[in-house]
């Protein structure tokens, strides 16, 4: 075969593959992911689902961006998604409130909006759909746990709050809160912003420590990451924690880690928000692809789990087991 013959076999080979690329290229469909950051384990976890799911074997181009915790480059992200005018366009939103104008601007472009995780202050008319879970069931949960553990005994109670304005952390307060009223032998002595971080969670943590040494029993962290982080304050204190020591340790999230030290009995209870929701979304997306009816919300199911030696009716009690089967 001569020379060519080979460059032209070679130039209808490449073009052929540039075919069926265009082609795959044009089947894909594209979607926008606005990111909240990389805060915690639980983020992580919530962003390889969705890189996971939203592959390109699964028919998928997927544009990730994380906000890092910045509400106005999450603004911005969205905005860069209808320039490119993607297919589908998720929000996990940092922040509940200031969404109005990009969700309009995202409406005039006739780009479908999902919210995923987290809540917003907007009409339901403004976006096409919601998956999430609800963390104000989860403060009721740990304030309905805490009430059960104590049996009335008196409560002097620490919060380290997630990030200010999230969804999760407003709805998680609101939640124990409401429980907590109904305790007149609680007091909440204080509830600071650990910002959903480890290294939040340890200063908060040290700051309380500095004032309250001596006066609380009970510490909530709105999730795993700020509770390892008031671990590490306790401990370099010589204050004790869990099952066997002074204060009740209560944390959300329920990651790998969380529930490793819930079986060890260094968490108390430690109440799940799952993370594992890219599939639920994928669904949702291919209803609205197909023309379908599609749930307008969609809740993630969560429940809770307490150290082993803890019998409760609003929690399920740590085992090897469970920890060794769980997704994240
Ligand atoms: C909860 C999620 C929260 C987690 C934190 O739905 O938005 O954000 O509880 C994460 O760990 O940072
Ligand atoms: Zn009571």
């Amino acid at each position: 075969m001569n020379k060519k013959m080979i460059a032209v076999l070679g130039c209808s080979a490449l073009a052929a593959s540039m075919f069926s690329m265009t082609a795959m290229a044009e089947e894909l469909t594209t979607v926008g992911y606005a990111q909240v950051g990389h805060e915690s384990d639980w983020r992580t976890a919530n962003t390889q689902n969705y890189q996971d799911v939203f592959s390109n074997e699964n028919g998928y181009e997927l544009s990730f961006v994380d906000c890092d915790n910045d509400h106005q480059a999450q603004l911005e992200a969205v905005r860069n998604f209808i320039n490119q005018e993607l297919d589908y366009i998720i929000i996990a939103p940092i922040q509940s409130a200031g969404w109005d104008t990009v969700l309009q601007e995202a409406q005039d472009a006739g780009i479908p909006v999902i919210i995923a995780d987290r809540e917003i202050e907007a009409d339901a008319s403004m976006y096409d759909a919601w998956v999430g879970t609800a963390p104000k069931d989860e403060g009721v949960t740990a304030g309905n746990w805490l009430a059960e553990y104590l049996d009335g005994a008196e409560a002097n109670i620490l919060v380290i709050e997630g990030s200010v304005g999230a969804s999760a952390a407003l709805g998680r307060s609101e939640g124990f809160n409401q429980v907590a009223e109904e305790h007149e032998e609680w007091t909440i002595l204080d509830s600071q912003s650990g910002d959903f971080t480890q290294a939040g969670g340890q200063e908060v943590m040290e700051s309380y420590i500095k004032s309250y040494e001596g006066q609380f029993n009970v510490v909530v962290c709105q999730n795993d990451n700020e509770a390892y982080g008031a671990m590490d304050a306790m401990d370099a204190a010589g204050i004790t924690y869990g099952v066997d020591g002074d204060v009740v340790l209560i944390s959300y999230d329920a990651t790998h880690d969380g529930l490793q030290y819930t079986l060890d009995g260094k968490i108390n209870c430690d109440v799940e928000c799952n993370p594992i929701q890219a599939e639920i979304v994928k669904g949702v997306i291919e209803q609205m692809e197909a023309g379908e009816e599609y749930p307008e919300t969609t809740l993630v199911e969560d429940e809770a789990f307490v150290a082993p030696g803890i019998e409760s009716e609003y929690a399920t009690t740590m085992t090897q087991e469970i920890l060794d089967g769980r997704a994240y």
